[in-house]
């Protein structure tokens, strides 16, 4: 039983004829359609040659048949590898070349320019799916017959790839087993007490692991509905609100909801649970939230190398600024970041993490893997406190990252797609607060030519090489970087000089 799907099934099979999803198109899906759609994906799979352990790359948009496609994955054995759709497409060879999948999925609008881009990096087979279930793919998994043995597969078996940025080098393929998944799901069920009576509302991308992993697996673990929206639009979000009993989402959801003027107590007397993650949610939203509604959101902590770490808890205090305990199962340390040393409770260092969620390794990339591990703990890169009740609280990040809107910016890539420009000497990329996304990416250039400012050469020179969300929000010109006795860039003094670039009132 150690095939994910198995074990989730053991689980929903007993409510086959209960909703699982509420759909945007007004259609609903039953946890029958969900094991005879998962079926006839992973026929389909095997139809195309997709063998056991084979990677199949999806970048589509947010749609119920993606969600499908998913289950066919883990059904047939085959390793599912999410990617977002604002990748351009130099992103997109990068990651194809270094996943090789046997399968490329793409949203059909674009599957032309895919198509141009295949031979260059020996992609050998795409296929259509879009979010009205159109395309090829789709249409081979309706042919297909509605039940599947499912594929044994072991605790330790890959079951997805996710990338995820460095501090240097390029993307990191994340192997996320069988058993990482499953044991995440089955305690975060258990720990924030979901059941078959609960609906979530599911407004997240489906290709991170907060809305793929924790917030379908954990549905799909308890037996629950969901209510799918396409993407988070705070009107929709607050039309389906008195439907819903849960509901996850990364901190600027619940900043844009405090913006809404019908946002009250009323609305939300059907949730149970707020859950916030991805980014650190403001100890002031989250007062303001429980003063405007009495739910305090429950604050929890992950990474795609290890999913869900710490949760603040289900019963007790939520406190704000804290990312609560270590989940059941999951050893937290508090290391010397130089030495690995655990330090005394109450000081600051680097977060380590050990247990049954922590993944199995970088793709094709051993030393990396082994640079990032000590004593089996993952060396997490946030650097963090443990109080006397053994409430975490993240204070800082070791490594140089912007999260903006729940999207993680490594600043290092934004640099080098700017530092190729022939207008640019130099350039520092750094993150600003900003009240709607918590930071945003900023640009300091200093400019080859005295007195050159135009940023729209900048950020046009960028569209085709990086993803939207990478792009700077504002570009700043400067004649000179402050730097540091060994002339590397005081970063922290840049955030400082610039940190009311986005100040409101
Ligand atoms: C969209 N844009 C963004 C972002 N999202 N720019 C910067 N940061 C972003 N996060 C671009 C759009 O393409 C658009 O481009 C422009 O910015 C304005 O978009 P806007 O309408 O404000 O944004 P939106 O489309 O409403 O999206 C904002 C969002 C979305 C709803 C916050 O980014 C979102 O759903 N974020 C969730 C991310 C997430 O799921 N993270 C989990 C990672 P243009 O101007 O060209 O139109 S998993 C993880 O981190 C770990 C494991 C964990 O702990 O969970
Ligand atoms: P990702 O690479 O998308 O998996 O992002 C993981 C990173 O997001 C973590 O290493 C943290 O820096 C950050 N993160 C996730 N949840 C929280 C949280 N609740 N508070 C602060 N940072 C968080």
């Amino acid at each position: 039983m150690s095939n994910l799907y198995s074990r989730l099934a053991a689980d929903f099979s007993a409510n086959l004829d209960r909703v699982f999803a509420w759909l945007p198109d007004g259609r609903v899906l039953q946890y029958a359609d969900v094991e005879a759609q998962s079926a006839r994906y992973a026929h389909m799979l095997r139809d195309l040659g997709v063998g056991v352990g084979d990677r199949v790359a999806v970048q589509v948009e947010k749609s119920a048949e993606m969600l499908m496609l998913y289950l066919g994955c883990l059904r047939a054995g085959a390793v599912f590898l999410p990617l977002n759709p604002a990748y351009t497409i130099g992103e997109l060879e990068y990651f194809i070349g270094d996943a090789e999948p046997s399968l490329f999925v793409a949203d059909p609008a674009v599957a032309e320019k895919i198509g141009a881009m295949r031979s260059a990096a020996g992609l050998v087979r795409v296929e259509t799916l879009g979010a009205e279930g159109e395309g090829t793919l789709a249409a081979l998994a309706h042919q297909a017959p509605p039940r599947f043995d499912t594929v044994p597969r072991d605790e330790d078996d890959l079951a997805a790839i996710l990338y995820t940025s460095g501090t240097t080098g390029r993307s990191k393929g994340a192997m996320l087993s069988h058993g990482n998944l499953a044991s995440n799901a089955y305690t975060l069920r258990d720990l924030w007490q979901f059941t078959a009576d609960d609906v979530l509302l599911h407004a997240l991308p489906i290709f991170h692991t907060h809305g793929l992993f924790v917030a379908t697996n954990v549905t799909l673990a308890s037996g629950g509905a969901m209510i799918f929206l396409p993407r988070f639009e705070t009107e929709a979000v607050v039309a389906a609100l008195p439907r819903a009993t849960v509901m996850m989402g990364v901190p600027t959801f619940y900043i844009r909801l405090l913006g809404e003027a019908g946002f009250d107590r009323d609305l939300v007397a059907h949730m149970r649970l707020f859950v916030s993650g991805s980014a650190p949610l403001a100890p002031d939203v989250h007062r303001e939230f429980e003063a405007r509604t009495g739910h305090a959101i429950l604050e929890r902590y992950g990474m795609t190398e290890t999913n869900m770490n710490t949760s603040n808890p289900y019963d007790g205090d939520r406190i704000p600024g804290t990312v609560g305990m270590p989940l059941p199962g999951v050893e937290i340390r508090i290391a010397d970041p130089a030495t690995g040393r655990p330090l005394p409770q109450g000081d600051v260092g680097v977060i380590e993490i050990r247990g049954p969620n922590v993944f199995k390794g970088y793709w094709r990339q051993p030393e990396k893997t082994a640079a990032e591990f000590r004593d089996g703990y993952f060396i997490s890169g946030d650097l963090g406190r443990c109080d006397r009740r053994g409430y975490v609280s993240i204070v800082g990040r070791q490594k140089d990252l912007i999260i903006a809107g729940g999207f993680n910016v490594y600043p290092a890539e934004v640099e080098e797609a700017i530092g190729e420009l022939d207008a640019v000497r130099e350039v520092a990329v750094i993150g600003i607060p900003h009240p709607d996304l918590g930071e945003a990416v900023v640009a300091v250039v200093v400019p080859r030519e005295q007195g050159f400012a135009d940023p729209a050469t900048i950020a046009s020179a960028l569209v085709d090489k990086l993803a939207r969300f990478k792009q700077p929000r504002k570009v700043l010109f400067t004649n000179q970087l402050p730097k540091n006795a060994m002339g590397k860039v005081q970063k922290a003094e840049l955030r400082e000089r610039h940190s009311a670039l986005f100040a409101t009132g």
